[in-house]
């Protein structure tokens, strides 16, 4: 692996770039050196303050406790629009490139203020106040931008659940944190086909009873059912809106948003971020990870549905001032040219999409991309999952021409921003590596008995201190947050990943060491799996796994065990795919099921996953120690039976 090759930063990157190596060396060792004085400076230079902070940085890993700039005021959607207006009202904010190559349209951030503003009135002339909950589920359309910063306008948590979820995914959502309010959309658009969203809402919410207000965005026009007094076109209300609206003074610490996410336990947690700390480190990395310049176009192909969406299409990019594309489609819509006919088309600069994405659009040849100028693009990005050092290569070499240096940035829904990642102008890339830690995060690798490994080797990552934009509880669920994050190696916050350092100090995030699945850069618990397979009354028992997919990265891999008596069909396969599509979504569709007649138990009725996963992916040589099983015949049962899936 040494002999990974290295890509130094281009000729005349580092020149143009906010942060060259030399930079990167000093400021990295200040902001740990000098945490408090660092980020003092940084909040300064990034934010807008109503009042300033009292104390930059308190925490306790041990609690799992972390307050950042307490005392001080700030509001996020005064950050992302108002401040900007004097010199770039008439600055494009938001590009929107619709599902079709035919529609788009250019938001300015005057455009953009004068919609926060009126929607921000119409949730408060519908009574939402400081402090409560709005459920977004919205296609990808700019009026999920406006929806999330009405929210912050106000003082209002916003909970985006992402436009894929099933209804009872969504349901569930609202119930968690007890959302009065939802904004949705009529129907959603994606490759040509329409998402039923009202639809969908309607039947989430025939079982949330404290839900008063629907506001619904008309995208396609499609027919939608009623409910007088509940339900309110969003054309008709913001139009009698007035278009002001004072932004609420929020504490630093104030709740921003929730955001669900599997862990590998349980249901989905509610990701709580708060207000000053999160803005602060999405703005930072934004400029420096991108390396941002005014006026560049800068195009994120996330949905908003995911953190991706919220801190890099939304929250970091409109702190900055800058030109986000927001994009409703999907990658090889209608042909597999389109990310870069839209790439020249808007003259993009900075492009940062899914090592999934990357596969797929690898998968369909050189030509889609070589048909193509691509020359306005300078940098890209890469966040999700691992990526391979083939897609990689790949990306840098046809996409990019060789000009463009490639941002593999590692982070997690609950870090709120980048964490390890390189800075184009700073830092020399090793495909696949996500190198070297973002200022302030002190990443460690722990043994498994949580002894910090020095030098090159491998282990559980874990962070040492605090960052801004650190998680700050599981919402009503603190306890959770100390078990999850605080409690396998008490004093660091523990991510759930492995990784490798090798001799140069740079991370390989190697994934996940606990039951959390990755699939297509969505992260899926395999207990929901299981549980929503179980729903079904002829399952007794189901066990699910991860397992190479080329394309996914993982694919979803489920054992069944059926009832005595029943027997198994492809018929009953179907109702099983069904089961996780209604329960999940579709991004929880199986990719095999295979019958099982027994999973492999220890004599505690524990199921050994790790060897579930080597039979998933025909590592059958390999199954290491097999004699704590209860039954060890299972096992044969199970290679046997590999021939019924
Ligand atoms: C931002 C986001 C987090 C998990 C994380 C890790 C994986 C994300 C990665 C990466 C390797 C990268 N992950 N970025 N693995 N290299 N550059 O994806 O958040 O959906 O919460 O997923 O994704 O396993 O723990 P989230």
């Amino acid at each position: 692996m040494s002999a990974s090759p290295t890509y130094p930063v281009p000729e005349g990157f580092a020149e143009q770039a906010h942060i060259d190596a030399a930079a990167y060396e000093a400021l990295y060792q200040r902001s740990i050196a000098e945490p408090e004085a660092f980020w003092a400076e940084q909040a300064d230079a990034f934010l807008t303050w109503d009042t300033r902070w009292d104390k930059v940085r308190e925490f306790d890993f041990h609690k799992g406790s972390a307050r950042w700039f307490a005392g001080g005021k700030l509001n996020v959607a005064y950050n992302c629009i108002d401040r900007h207006l004097a010199r770039r009202g008439d600055q494009v904010a938001i590009i929107w490139e619709g599902d079709e190559p035919t529609d788009d349209r250019s938001i300015t951030y005057r455009e953009l203020h004068d919609a926060v503003c009126r929607l921000a009135n119409v949730l408060r002339e519908r009574g939402v106040k400081k402090g409560d909950r709005v459920c977004i589920y919205m296609p990808m359309i700019p009026e999920a931008a406006y929806a999330m910063l009405a929210c912050a306008r106000i003082g209002a948590v916003h909970s985006v659940v992402f436009g894929g979820f099933s209804p009872e995914a969504l349901k569930d959502r609202i119930l968690d944190c007890d959302c009065q309010v939802l904004i949705t959309a009529d129907e959603g658009v994606r490759g040509g086909k329409t998402i039923p969203l009202k639809h969908n809402a309607d039947r989430a919410l025939a079982a949330c009873p404290d839900l008063h207000t629907c506001v619904v965005v008309k995208r396609t026009g499609g027919a939608v059912e009623w409910q007088e007094g509940r339900d309110v076109w969003y054309g008709e209300a913001v139009a009698a809106a007035a278009a002001d609206c004072a932004p609420e003074s929020m504490d630093a610490e104030d709740p921003l948003f929730i955001l669900y996410t599997s862990g590998s336990t349980g249901k989905p947690k509610g990701v709580l971020h708060t207000t000053g700390g999160y803005l602060l480190q999405t703005a930072m990395t934004h400029k420096y990870v991108f390396d941002y310049h005014d006026g560049d176009i800068y195009w994120c192909t996330a949905d908003v549905g995911w953190v991706t969406g919220h801190s890099y299409i939304v929250y970091g990019p409109l702190a900055n001032g800058a030109i986000t594309l927001m994009f409703e489609g999907v990658p090889t819509y209608p042909t597999a040219s389109r990310c870069w006919d839209v790439v020249d088309k808007h003259g993009v600069q900075i492009f940062y999409t899914a090592p999934t994405a990357i596969r797929a659009l690898m998968g369909a040849g050189d030509e889609p991309v070589t048909g193509t100028s691509r020359q306005s693009l300078k940098l890209l990005g890469t966040v999700g999952e691992p990526i391979n050092p083939e897609a990689w290569e790949w990306y840098y070499r046809v996409v990019g021409d060789s000009r463009c240096p490639i941002v593999d940035t590692w982070w997690q829904t609950e870090t709120g921003g980048h964490m390890l990642t390189p800075l184009p102008g700073a830092t020399a890339l090793k495909p696949g590596s996500a190198t070297l830690p973002f200022f302030g995060v002190e990443p460690v690798l722990l043994d498994a008995d949580g002894a910090e490994i020095e030098g090159p080797g491998s282990g559980n990552l874990a962070i040492k201190a605090s960052w801004p934009s650190q998680i700050r509880t599981v919402y009503g669920d603190h306890q959770r947050l100390v078990d999850t994050y605080f409690s396998a190696f008490p004093g660091y916050y523990f991510t759930g990943d492995g990784a490798r350092r090798d001799e140069d100090g740079y991370y390989w995030i190697t994934g996940r060491v606990d039951d959390v699945l990755n699939v297509s850069g969505h992260r899926m618990g395999t207990a929901e799996v299981e549980s929503a397979l179980v729903l079904h009354e002829k399952v007794a028992e189901a066990a699910v796994v991860g397992y190479p997919h080329d394309i996914k990265g993982q694919g979803i891999y489920c054992y069944v065990t059926l009832m005595s008596g029943e027997t198994p069909s492809d018929e009953l396969k179907q109702e099983l795919v069904g089961m996780c599509v209604r329960e999940i979504g579709p991004i929880a569709k199986p990719d095999i099921i295979q019958w099982a007649p027994g999973l492999p138990k220890t004599r505690s009725g524990k199921i050994m996953r790790r060897i579930l996963r080597k039979v998933a992916a025909n590592e059958l040589e390999n199954l290491g120690d097999t004699s704590t099983l209860a039954d060890p015949s299972v096992v044969d049962q199970l290679i046997d039976s590999r021939a019924n899936r």
